[in-house]
């Protein structure tokens, strides 16, 4: 039996976790009492996670998709030649243009993996790379990559040293933090009180965080508008700090004369919140000592997502509080992800568009909200085949059944996930990853955002089933075989044709060597390196905090000064402006409701997270279900423009009048039986892919504050006469059998 200290790579907080491994088995979980950020920190899943690893319906072999639509086991060179094959003929007669790939939210984690789909649609030369930021956070890389001259300089919450912490549309204490990776969030935000500072939290629901700290309920889709409403009472009062602004930024005047005569009035009836209320709030964060702005999800999932985020980075400059303690603060990665992608040629905006939809790329990819249309609309460049890893986009993505259908009607699609999901139940091939722990793994991406910057860098501590492969190596197969090197590298190409391969770990480590900490093979004693790390069996710090003062460092472009003057959101306020919001027919604003116990669309078959009284429901404020007639636990039909479902209502004022929350990803029909016996409904039924309905500057999807009606649900037909269902996947008896459960 030993213990081995590693980090958990579920979600963005990356705890580090001890491991109690016995016989090739993780045995047990518990929270790393002496890791420098999380601090003894770890949550459910963190802890269960090793039942996934036995999970009876994990896949344990290639599964090869049968005519009946069930799946059979099947050797990996023979998936891999067929794979190959096929391959080959797509591109032969309709080019690699043709050919995409579709990266999960699980990438995030998984270095190799996420590397190796990137490098593979750089070298196919592809437009179809679709990614999981499309749902969620496209709006910051493009205005990032505007305002700083890179997608992934992103600045986060100092909250250790703030006075004021203003979160819109987050709810870190469960979510754990998204874009910030502060370990220990839920104490690090109570601390700001606890010291005599603010936490404001706004949001259509009083979540878990809100609870605990002052709440400002806004109707969904409002923020927006509240940003507007606070920079304009900031440049009315003059409240900004002109000097701190013109030191750090250009186009100044055109950013504070953007919102010159917003109208307060429009602004109180957009968000729901008293004009005197948002003039208030100004007020307190631009007086405050230390302040910062900081939104999430429920800020990027709306038709502005773009523009509210320009808003909020600009209150933050405008404020004083980019680059300062206590305020928005620059992270210091060891591997530095923008370098990186500067490097690979993969930051950029609006260097190309979509064929079909026009939508300009970001980080050089393409929205999910465009991928159906690019399946099924004829000409050159149409996609014809997938390779999808780590995502369950027709789960998780706008319209799930035009998604399903897409994904249906292609001529190839192989996904690299350990279950049979919603998307994949269409692919040809499902290939079974090793998954967490039973790889090497770096937190590449969140070590970007870490609040204490240290370093952890762990090798496999489990084999894992005999049959399952590392995704990066399962790309580069299919990839050899195609005769390209997945890699965007400069010479990758060249060096492929004589054989020379290299691993992704390889790319990292020397990112890592030549970095700010990096050992520079060897001229710098005290430095870092991937071996070092490994070798020392656990985290290394480096500070307390993220340095301030930087920002001329930090700042990509030429002149070192943030580029406030962006001409194309004057065009997006206009068009703001004259959006009517109100629909009568669906008069309520429908959001997401992300849940502890659930990691997105999976994990919702490990019995252990399952129990309690979890169930998908929607919730409604009582004067809404009164002027409905609808009673607590009354079955309901939620109905947008755009589908319909069906699911229990919960009558709570926990959510604010005029809005209605409902849990994200479920309605469970693919190989993992516990999640399809978990019932509830999908989200995403009820939401759009229009194009003229996404965020037009970054191509995200709208998914909350889309307007619905409710009424009681028409009485269920027959579930005999109605055929019951038949859309779940039969998982054949062969895939179970793994190590005991
Ligand atoms: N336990 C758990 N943790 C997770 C995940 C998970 O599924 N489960 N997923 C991970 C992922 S991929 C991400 S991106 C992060 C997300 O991290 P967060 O963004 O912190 O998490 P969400 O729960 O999506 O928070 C969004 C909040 O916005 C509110 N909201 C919805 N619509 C609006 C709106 O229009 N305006 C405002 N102001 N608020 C609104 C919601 O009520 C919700 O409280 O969480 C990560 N961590
Ligand atoms: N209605 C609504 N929709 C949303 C959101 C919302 O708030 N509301 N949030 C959006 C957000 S923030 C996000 S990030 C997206 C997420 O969208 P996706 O990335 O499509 O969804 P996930 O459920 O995270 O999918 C992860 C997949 O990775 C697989 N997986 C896990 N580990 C591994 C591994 O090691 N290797 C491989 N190959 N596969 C693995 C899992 O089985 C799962 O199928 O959803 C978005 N969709
Ligand atoms: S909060 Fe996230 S990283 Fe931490 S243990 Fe839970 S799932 Fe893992
Ligand atoms: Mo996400």
């Amino acid at each position: 039996m030993v213990e081995k200290r590693v980090w958990c790579g579920i979600c963005e907080a990356s705890c580090g976790l001890v491991a109690t491994v016995e016989n090739d088995e993780i045995v047990k979980m518990r929270p790393d009492p002496d890791h420098p950020q999380s601090k003894g920190f770890a949550c459910p899943k963190g802890i269960l996670f090793p039942e996934v690893l036995k999970d009876p319906d994990r896949l344990r072999d290639p599964m090869k998709r049968q005519p009946d639509g069930t799946f059979e086991k099947v050797g990996w060179d023979e998936a891999l030649d067929d794979i190959g094959r096929r391959l080959k003929t797509i591109i032969d007669e309709h080019g690699t243009e043709s050919v995409g790939c579709g990266l999960g939210n699980a990438n995030a984690w998984n270095y190799g993996a996420f590397l190796t789909l990137f490098g593979m649609a750089t070298a196919l030369k592809t437009k179809h790379y679709y990614t999981a930021s499309s749902i969620d956070i496209n709006g910051y890389w493009v205005v990032s990559q505007l305002l700083y001259g890179n997608n992934l300089t992103n600045p986060f919450p100092d909250f250790a040293r703030t006075d004021f912490a203003l979160v819109v549309g987050a709810n870190p204490v469960v979510s754990h933090g998204s874009m910030a990776t502060i370990g220990k969030i839920r104490e690090a935000m109570l601390d700001i009180t606890e010291r005599g500072g603010r936490v404001v939290v706004v949001d259509p629901r009083r979540t878990e965080t809100a609870r605990l700290f002052e709440h400002q309920p806004i109707l969904p889709e409002g923020d927006v508008w509240l940003m507007l409403g606070l920079l304009h009472t900031i440049v009315d009062e003059g409240l900004e700090d002109r000097a701190r602004m013109t030191e750090q930024a250009s186009g100044v005047a055109f950013a504070l004369d953007l919102v010159r005569d917003v109208d307060m009035d429009r602004v109180a009836a957009e968000t729901g919140i008293a004009a005197d209320d948002v003039r208030q709030l100004a007020r307190d964060f631009a007086g405050a000592r230390s302040a910062n702005l900081y939104g999430r999800c429920g800020a990027s999932l709306g038709r502005f997502a773009s523009l509210t985020k320009y808003l909020m980075d600009v209150i933050n400059v405008a404020t004083g509080n980019l680059d300062r303690p206590g305020g928005m603060v620059f992270g210091r990665p060891m591997v530095d992800l923008e370098f990186m992608t500067k490097i690979l040629g993969a930051s950029g905006y609006d260097r190309w568009r979509t064929r079909v939809d026009g939508i300009p790329e970001v980080i050089g990819s393409s929205p999910w909200a465009t991928f159906p249309r690019e399946v099924a609309t004829p000409g050159k460049g149409q996609c014809r085949a997938m390779f999808c890893v780590a995502t369950n986009a027709a789960m998780t993505s706008p319209d799930t059944e035009a998604m399903e259908a897409a994904f249906e009607s292609l001529d190839l699609f192989v996904s690299l996930d350990p279950y049979i999901t919603e998307t994949n139940k269409h692919a040809d091939y499902v290939l079974p990853p090793k998954m967490l722990y039973e790889r090497e793994g770096f937190p590449v991406f969140t070590q970007s955002h870490n609040a204490v910057p240290h370093a952890q860098w762990t090798e496999a501590i489990v084999s894992g089933p005999p049959n399952v492969r590392d995704d990066w190596r399962t790309l580069d197969d299919i990839c050899k075989r195609v005769g390209i090197v997945p890699s965007g590298a400069p010479g990758a190409q060249l060096m492929g044709k004589i054989g020379i391969r290299l691993p992704p770990s390889l790319g990292v480590d020397l990112f890592m060597r030549i970095g700010p900490d990096g050992d520079l093979f060897g001229l710098r004693r005290r430095g870092i390196s991937r071996k070092k790390l490994i070798e020392r069996g656990g985290p290394i710090t480096f500070s307390d905090h993220c340095p301030t003062g930087v920002i001329r460092k930090k700042i990509h472009h030429k002149d070192k000064l943030v580029h406030l003057e962006q001409p194309m959101f004057a065009g997006e306020l206009e068009r703001l402006k004259a959006m009517r919001t109100a629909d009568p027919e669906h008069p309520l604003r429908i959001f997401s409701i992300r849940e502890l116990r659930s990691q997105n669309s999976w994990l919702h078959n490990v019995d252990k997270l399952m129990t309690g009284k979890r169930s998908c429901r929607l919730r409604m404020n009582p004067a809404d279900a009164d002027e409905r007639g609808l009673q607590d636990g009354a079955e309901v039909r939620i109905t947008s423009r755009w589908g319909a479902i069906e699911v229990p209502v919960e009558v709570t004022d926990e959510v604010m009048a005029g809005s209605v929350g409902l849990n994200q990803h479920w309605g469970h029909k693919g190989g993992w039986r516990r999640a399809n016996a978990a019932g509830g409904a999908r989200y995403n039924d009820l939401v759009p892919n229009d194009p003229a309905l996404i965020d037009k500057v970054s191509g995200n999807a709208w998914i909350n504050g889309i307007g619905v009606s409710v009424v009681r649900a028409p009485a269920a037909p027959d579930a005999a006469e109605a055929g019951g269902e038949v859309d779940v996947v039969q998982v054949p008896a062969s895939v179970g059998q793994g190590t005991t459960t």
